[in-house]
């Protein structure tokens, strides 16, 4: 007999899991001594919420559920956030509970939440174990849920009376399993439709950034000779520096991005779900929208595509690039015009020297410093559409945003992920001054596991994003602004190291020095975002309608 604490450790070690992020409470501590006992890393967070972003952000990047820890109540509501972020997003993950013991409960209801329920709404799967003999069938299914696409978070709460309890349970192997392929029939109406078209677009989703698509979706852009765009999440898919790409949807409308796709009149989209914002509205029957995804189109009244192409996302699209025969009638001319006004536009401002800086110079000065397979995790604000806009991303996962759940706080804890999962690779937060300070207190989490990572704190003093609407809106400013502490000290409160560039000069070798040098590093660069709507707004707009 084996003790149920340990035999969950073995299930988590069945599926292949190395770490886990935890934050423990009494409820957990026979789990956490068969942790002890085991070869998986356990990362100590300062807070759930942080810890369950580093889950979801591993799940991101391995495809294999990340896995978080906390105790009953106060420690799983603090779980909720990152539970959302997880299942808008797409990312793997498994949050693991405690819970008072369940078969002779003692304390009343001190502490006790519904946690099963709490997380029903939030998750693709949520249950107590109320039997050690259990254990192995609900680690199976709570991993293979959070894993089939598409992918999510998933929830097991394990009281303290069962964790110590014991079984002679065996955890149950994963079963050899490969994701359906896309029928015949729909392929064929897929390569009709784009053959048919004038002006066919490529549109790359989030869905295509979980697996591997880069190589096919490269190859039938270079063989079909398609232009492409690309969602907030679907960066990097393929290389962004390629002749045919069109640019990202990163605002919400009037780029040169929407004004390809009101010229177009069929749509491949790729790998393209609900959770993300829309990267076009659907108004009518024009342009025919290709749904080409591991699950079919939930339809919403800005998304009803016409075509559907369910199943695995590669091999329907190599099937689609061996079928598609370019057409005569094929008319890119418009879209030639829309690449050369945005590639002008986009080399705009990326060597302005004003002080506090301009956006798009600390976009080009990261880009620089940046090699191609090393990893940018954005937290959300304002910044977050810039670098959206103009962070060419060469590969896939390299620039890590949110755009589902477009949380704060998760910059800094997903670039710890990250760091952890690719420690060879380098690594850059992004933060503003209002989300980096909802979970700063990581910097600690990452001095303490010695990890070489930098924070590019950009601080306006404000909610910028949030002040920048108000204005949009015609509104008063009001209650956006923030008082702020000293960052270079705070960051050296934590043992690590700050920095404060005094000109727009001095970024580009300060990052170059951060991301060479060992340690966590806190660079605190004022940011200036008063062209926000110039360049954004009026200017984009009268550029796309000159086009
Ligand atoms: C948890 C959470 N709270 C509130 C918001 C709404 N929100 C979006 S961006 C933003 C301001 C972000 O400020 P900051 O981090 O300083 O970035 P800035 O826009 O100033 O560059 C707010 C309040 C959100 N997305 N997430
Ligand atoms: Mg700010």
């Amino acid at each position: 007999m084996a003790k149920a604490s340990d035999l969950f450790v073995k299930a988590l070690v069945a599926e292949g899991v190395s770490c886990v992020f935890a934050l423990p409470g009494e409820e957990n501590l026979d789990l956490l001594e068969s942790l002890r006992t085991s070869n998986i890393h356990l990362v100590v967070t300062r807070h759930e919420q942080a810890a369950g972003f580093m889950a979801a952000t591993w799940g991101r990047l391995t495809g294999l559920p990340g896995v978080c820890l906390s105790t009953l109540g106060p420690g799983a509501t603090n779980f909720v956030t990152a539970a959302a972020y997880a299942q808008l997003g797409g990312m793997p993950m498994l949050m693991i509970t405690g819970q008072k013991p369940i078969k002779n409960p003692k304390q009343g209801h001190f502490q006790i939440v519904d946690v099963v329920d709490m997380m029903r709404p939030l998750t693709k799967y949520t249950r107590t174990i109320v039997a050690a003999d259990a254990i192995p069938a609900r680690v199976r299914e709570a991993f293979r849920v959070a894993r089939q696409e598409r992918p999510g978070a998933v929830h097991l709460e394990l009281p303290e009376d069962i964790a110590r309890d014991s079984s002679d349970a065996e955890p149950i192997p994963a079963s050899y399993d490969r994701r359906p392929v896309a029928d015949e029939k729909s392929i064929a109406r897929a390569v009709e439709a784009i053959e048919r078209a004038h002006r066919p677009l490529l549109m790359v989703g989030a869905g295509a950034n979980r697996k591997l698509t880069s190589r096919v979706l490269r190859a039938f852009v270079d063989r079909v000779g398609i232009p492409f765009l690309s969602t907030q999440m679907g960066k990097g898919v393929i290389d962004e520096t390629h002749p045919l790409w069109l640019g990202t949807a990163a605002l919400s409308d009037g780029d040169f991005v929407h004004s390809a796709i009101d010229a177009c009149d069929c749509i491949v989209n790729v790998g393209h779900d609900v959770t993300e914002k829309p990267p076009f509205v659907m108004h009518g029957p024009k342009p025919t929208v290709v749904h080409l995804n591991f699950s079919p189109a939930e339809v919403d009244p800005v998304y009803f595509p016409q075509i559907e192409v369910t199943g695995d996302i590669a091999n329907a699209v190599w099937r689609i690039a061996e079928q598609v025969t370019p057409q005569p009638h094929w008319d890119f001319s418009y879209f030639d015009r829309v690449r050369m006004a945005l590639g002008d536009h986009l080399a705009r401002g990326a060597d302005d020297d004003r002080f506090p800086l301009f956006p798009p110079r600390i976009v080009a000065d990261v880009r620089r410093a940046m090699p191609d397979d090393g990893i940018v995790c954005l937290d959300n604000g304002m910044y977050k559409l810039w670098f959206a806009r103009y962070y060419k991303t060469r590969q896939p996962n390299t620039l890590l945003l949110d755009n589902a759940l477009a949380t704060m706080g998760a910059g800094l804890p997903s670039a710890i992920a990250a760091k952890l999962v690719h420690p060879r690779r380098k690594v850059l937060a992004v933060c503003g001054d209002g989300g980096f300070l909802m979970n700063s207190q990581e910097l600690e989490t990452a001095v303490r596991l010695r990890l070489d990572l930098t924070v590019l704190l950009v601080r306006d003093d404000a909610y910028g994003m949030i002040r920048w609407k108000q204005a949009e809106m015609g509104m008063a400013n009001y209650g956006m602004s923030l008082g702020n502490p000293d960052f270079v000290k705070y960051a050296e409160a934590y043992g690590a190291h700050g920095h404060r560039p005094a000109n727009a000069a001095e970024l580009a070798p300060t990052l170059e020095r951060c991301l060479g040098a060992t340690g966590v590093h806190l660079i605190d660069l004022a940011i200036d975002y008063s062209d926000n709507k110039r360049v954004l707004g009026d200017e984009l707009a009268a550029l796309t309608a000159s086009l």
